[in-house]
């Protein structure tokens, strides 16, 4: 039923004075206008571009509140079942221009009625009459970088295709003050500075006073009828409070006026006093001691692929876990329902093992407060929650000390042992007497010093779905890490989804040429390619035509040289890359996390094979001309974050721009090679970056990479890929046809085999590979510290090569070689291939991936607008 705290007959006056959504350019300045003067309290006399963006976001958000208002009013009256995604990391990036390219409904004729305009074709030129550039507008809002890499930005890409496709969703993770660091370079070495995004305050978000959820920490467990079983409704009586308060970012979709909610939680101090300490004098240590709750809520930590066991990080867990679930039943509660409907109403998504405790916190509710039997309970656990593993690396895996979590959740850690007992009971009578399975599978980790709780396995018993990010990955989880519970629960339970990106953001947004080519080239002028990437098909008719292969070359030439005018940018306007050969240059480049097993070192090997090996043949006496026909012009660009603990990506970051100082300088090259480091890679910069390339490079160690998203982005903005057979790049290699990528290296079934020779030292390393690490160790890239990175060689040579690095090294540079050849002397053919892999590229959309969800796991439908 809606709300009707109204009395009937004040609504006339309500619905009389209908706030409406601004439709045209008219409406828009008026907005735009009113906020400058009354929400920003400045005039036409201080209107800078920052007020401009404010305003303008502002604007943008009313018709957006608006809509939410009326999508929330829908489904409070269809009250259909509504999926929580729950996700420590939504790693948003910039929301106006998202906004404005999703919210433009349906596009409207011009003033002059001869062209059709969305709305952000519409702003732009209200902006530029109102006397500003939309581009610099946009430029002025930071990113929301609420997250470290692939896992945070493929739940921002999920909740724009949740909406676009009508589903009931709501996102919920927690709002950090600081988003993840700011990266700079500093003598080639990476500084890290605070993220305070919300330094300029935050145009986006809505603040809910009214929603403070009391969550609470320590404390003990009380059984009030004294010794009964920890299966019965006991009383978790907490020690610290804190309180959770809601914040609301709406989320827009493509041609639908829904509007989803993603809401993140802030910690802050309850209102509670403590009378011992104030008695006592101590004021000043008590409003202290409640001024650290904030702290919970401060920091995203920066880890990639590596779990941290910090108690801070395990109460942000349940901070988030607990308030989310909270309002999850609240909500559930307002339909009156019978608990057993839950799960027909409730879908709960768990974004890897960092919400597991969700889990646990549903039980505690079911079992402690709301009374229902243990068994009853767990059926309607099992039945809400899914889980979505996105590794197998061992240290990524999160363990938590059972004594961090006698202390700290004491009565969870109960229902966690109860959990795992009734689970090892069932496996007991499945598999008797096989006591090194039950060890093996139990939730609790049995190791000295201390026993662990693995997370992952938790999620597994807590859930009715398990799913991989990518067939290979699926099929591994599966025959290792997890391959216990397929005995156990048989293959059903598990099962794949793969990853997808928006084309709103990863294509529209980011790469509006291409866009609009390929909608003039489809026929689809009002770009419902973008909901159907189906139709992108239609490209293949064009692959082979040298008049539109020109017209693509151009748009790739124009985003190349924006790329180049960034870098410049960010060297202090010094060029780098020489402009006059720009589309004779092969931009290669590699940009995500740095992380061993993604082997950016093994492409900064490449380079400085590159150059050694230019080096050798002018010594010879050939000609510059003569040696670009072997190597011909090249620009190696990375960028990444480390984090900031791990030692190996660090120094890898140093000796790309140590090899790059060197490189840059050497005049005898001409240009052949240049290396580009770009600093603190984010969100607004790939959608710089991303649009630019000619090659990009995803080439972990087969079997590492669950999926990868970066190598979908690039193929869908018309850049070919030289990738390993792992991750996605295997359906990639699928659908887009494997003529259209440049595979190499060995297969995750052989991973296994060659780290046992580099253990024997069966292994001979390439003698490419020797040229380049000799280079390293004479100092060539760090002469006043010749052993600078010693450790970078060490961990090949005489630690085990754990990535396999020298295995792989010698396919990799002749693939390159072959990359070289089709880009600069069959141009025709490299285009060719270009847009076959767009046209075939629709796969994946992250629309898809979503109904896979919808489909398969959730068991949603979507509630359309009327
Ligand atoms: C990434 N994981 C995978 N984790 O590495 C990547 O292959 C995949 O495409 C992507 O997820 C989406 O499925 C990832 O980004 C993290 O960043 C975690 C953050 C929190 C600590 C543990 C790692």
């Amino acid at each position: 039923a809606i709300d009707t705290m109204i009395p009937l007959q004040s609504r006339a006056l309500w619905n009389k004075h209908k706030v409406q959504k601004f439709e045209d350019a008219e409406g828009f300045d008026d907005r735009f206008i009113h906020h400058v003067e009354t929400t920003l309290a400045r005039s036409l006399y201080n209107c800078d571009d920052l007020a401009a963006y404010e305003s303008t976001s502002i604007s943008v958000r009313d018709n957006l509140v608006i809509d939410w208002n009326k999508t929330q009013q829908r489904l409070t009256a269809r009250d259909p079942k509504r999926v929580y995604y729950l996700s420590l990391e939504f790693l948003m990036g910039r929301a106006l221009d998202n906004a404005l390219i999703n919210m433009g409904s349906e596009p409207k004729p011009n003033s002059n009625g001869d062209e059709l305009l969305g709305t952000r074709d519409m702003v732009k030129d209200s902006l530029n009459d109102l006397g500003f550039r939309l581009e610099d507008v946009l430029a002025q809002e930071p990113d929301a970088a609420l997250g470290n890499g692939g896992l945070g930005r493929l739940a921002a890409c999920f909740i724009d295709s949740m909406t676009t496709e009508n589903i009931p969703a709501w996102g919920y993770g927690l709002r950090y003050e600081y988003g993840i660091f700011a990266q700079k370079i500093i003598d080639g070495y990476q500084i890290e500075t605070p993220d305070y995004w919300l330094n300029i305050g935050n145009r986006w978000e809505i603040e809910r006073h009214e929603i403070q959820i009391p969550v609470t920490f320590y404390g003990y467990v009380d059984r009030p009828d004294g010794d009964t079983p920890t299966t019965d409704p006991a009383q978790w009586i907490g020690g610290e409070r804190v309180l959770a308060v809601a914040y609301d970012f709406p989320v827009p979709g493509y041609k639908t006026t829904t509007v989803n909610n993603l809401r993140l939680w802030k910690a802050k101090p309850t209102t509670e006093f403590d009378f011992a300490k104030f008695n006592t004098g101590d004021y000043k240590n008590s409003v202290d001691q409640q001024q650290r709750a904030e702290s919970i809520t401060a920091c995203l930590y920066p880890n990639d692929n590596f779990a941290e066991g910090k108690e801070l990080r395990l109460k942000q867990q349940y901070f988030w876990c607990a308030a989310s679930l909270h309002d999850i039943i609240r909500r559930f509660k307002k339909t009156q329902r019978p608990w057993s409907e839950f799960p027909d109403q409730v879908a709960i998504q768990l974004n890897d093992t960092h919400p597991t405790l969700a889990v646990v916190e549903l039980q505690r509710v079911l079992v402690d407060l709301e009374k229902l039997p243990w068994a009853e309970a767990w059926d309607i656990v099992n039945k809400t929650f899914a889980y979505t593993n996105h590794t197998v690396m061992q240290e990524a895996l999160e363990k938590w000390p059972v004594s961090l979590f006698s202390r700290l959740l004491p009565r969870h850690l109960e229902i966690i042992y109860d959990i795992n007992w009734f689970f090892l009971q069932e496996v007991e009578k499945k598999f008797p007497d096989n006591s090194e399975l039950l060890s093996r599978i139990s939730i609790i980790e049995e190791v000295y010093p201390e026993r662990l709780i693995r997370m992952a396995f938790l999620a597994i018993v807590g859930s009715h779905k398990v799913n991989g990010v990518a067939e290979l990955h699926s099929e591994l989880i599966k025959t290792t890490i997890f391959s216990d519970f397929v005995k156990f629960y048989g293959p059903s339970k598990f099962t794949n989804v793969t990853n997808g990106i928006t084309p709103r953001r990863w294509l529209k947004q980011a790469n509006p040429e291409l866009s609009k080519l390929i909608s003039e080239a489809i026929n689809d002028p009002k770009d419902d390619f973008l909901l159907d990437m189906t139709k992108l098909t239609k490209l293949a008719e064009f692959a082979d035509d040298h008049g539109f292969q020109q017209r693509w070359n151009k748009v790739k030439e124009d985003n190349k040289i924006k790329l180049a005018d960034l870098i410049k940018n960010l060297n202090n306007g010094e060029d780098i890359i020489d402009r006059e050969h720009i589309n004779n240059t092969l931009f290669d480049i590699q940009v995500k996390r740095i992380h061993e097993y993604k082997r950016q070192q093994m492409n900064i090997f490449g380079v400085i094979y590159r150059y050694l090996a230019i080096k050798n043949l002018l010594e010879q006496g050939a000609s510059i001309e003569e040696v670009e026909k072997k190597f011909p012009r090249k620009v190696s660009i990375f960028g990444g974050k480390s984090a900031p603990g791990y030692y190996m990506a660090k120094l890898i970051i140093k000796l790309i721009n140590s090899v790059a100082d060197v490189v840059n300088s050497d005049v005898a090259i001409a240009d052949l090679i240049k290396v580009v480091f770009i600093p603190d890679y984010n969100v607004s910069k790939a959608e710089i970056i991303i649009p630019a390339s000619d090659l990009s490079e995803h080439i972990s160690t087969a079997g590492t990479e669950a999926s990868g998203t970066s190598n979908m982005k690039f193929v869908m903005n018309g850049g070919l890929i030289i990738g390993t057979v792992d991750g996605a790049n295997v359906e990639i290699t699928r659908e887009i046809g494997e003529d259209n990528i440049f595979l190499f290296g060995n297969l995750s079934e052989k991973v296994e085999e060659l780290r046992y020779n580099h253990k024997y030292r069966k292994s001979e390393m390439p003698s490419e590979l020797k040229m380049v690490l000799n280079a390293i160790e004479s100092g060539l890239f760090s002469p006043e510290n010749p052993n600078e990175f010693k450790p970078l060689w060490d961990s090949i040579k005489h630690h085990g090569d754990y990535y396999l690095v020298s295995d792989d090294f010698a396919s990799y540079l002749a693939t390159q070689e072959l990359v070289d050849q089709v880009f600069h002397y069959e141009k025709s053919e490299w285009i060719k291939k270009c847009i076959l892999s767009v046209a075939n590229v629709g796969f994946f959309s992250s629309d898809r991936c979503i109904e896979e969800y919808a489909e398969t796991i959730w068991n949603v439908e979507p509630v359309k607008p009327e």
